[in-house]
């Protein structure tokens, strides 16, 4: 079902000083930067590799609210990794794959996101504790 891991998302509390350090010490370069409203985040996807089945990134996120799901992350556990993101072909029939599995859906129905790709969370506390995103990007 899963293509590629498409991005890892990190909750940091200064995005342009993250997005600095990964450039500097990593050499990765920002593909995208984005305001997310609904989510409540700005965002940054840094490119890391192209794959077969598609490109991944790293994807910073900075909370633009502190009663959204990453600046609550943040007040609790500090920076570091939030979620993962995975590649799908399709992300109504991974939805309802996995739904069928008895895993609660944090977004029944696809949402945007990054880059224009089409996304829905699965609840971490049916996914060992990790935060899982179905990503059916636009792109490659
Ligand atoms: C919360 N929990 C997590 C977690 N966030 N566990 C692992 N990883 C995370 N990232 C745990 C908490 O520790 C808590 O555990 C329990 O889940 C409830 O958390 P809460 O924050 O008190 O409660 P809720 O229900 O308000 O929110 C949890 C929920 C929310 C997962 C539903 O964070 C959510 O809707 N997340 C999906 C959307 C999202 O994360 N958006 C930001 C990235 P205990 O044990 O204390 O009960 S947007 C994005 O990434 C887009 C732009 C993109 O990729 O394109």
């Amino acid at each position: 079902m899963f293509t590629r891991i498409d991005h890892v998302g990190i909750a940091v509390r200064d995005l342009e000083k993250s997005i600095s350090w990964y450039e500097t010490t990593f050499g990765l370069t920002v593909a995208s930067q984005e305001i997310n409203e609904e989510q409540g985040v700005r965002e940054a996807m840094l490119f890391v590799a192209d794959g077969p089945a598609g490109s991944s990134y790293v994807q910073l996120l900075e909370p633009i609210r502190p009663d959204s799901p990453v600046g609550k992350f943040l007040a609790r556990n500090g920076e570091g990794v939030h979620h993962i993101g995975y590649g799908v072909d399709d992300v109504e029939n991974a939805l309802a794959s996995i739904g069928a599995t008895g895993v609660r859906l944090v977004d029944k129905r696809p949402r945007h996101g990054s880059m224009g790709a089409s996304i829905a969370f699965l609840h971490p506390k049916d996914t060992g504790g990790v935060l899982t995103e179905l990503v059916q990007a636009t792109r490659r």
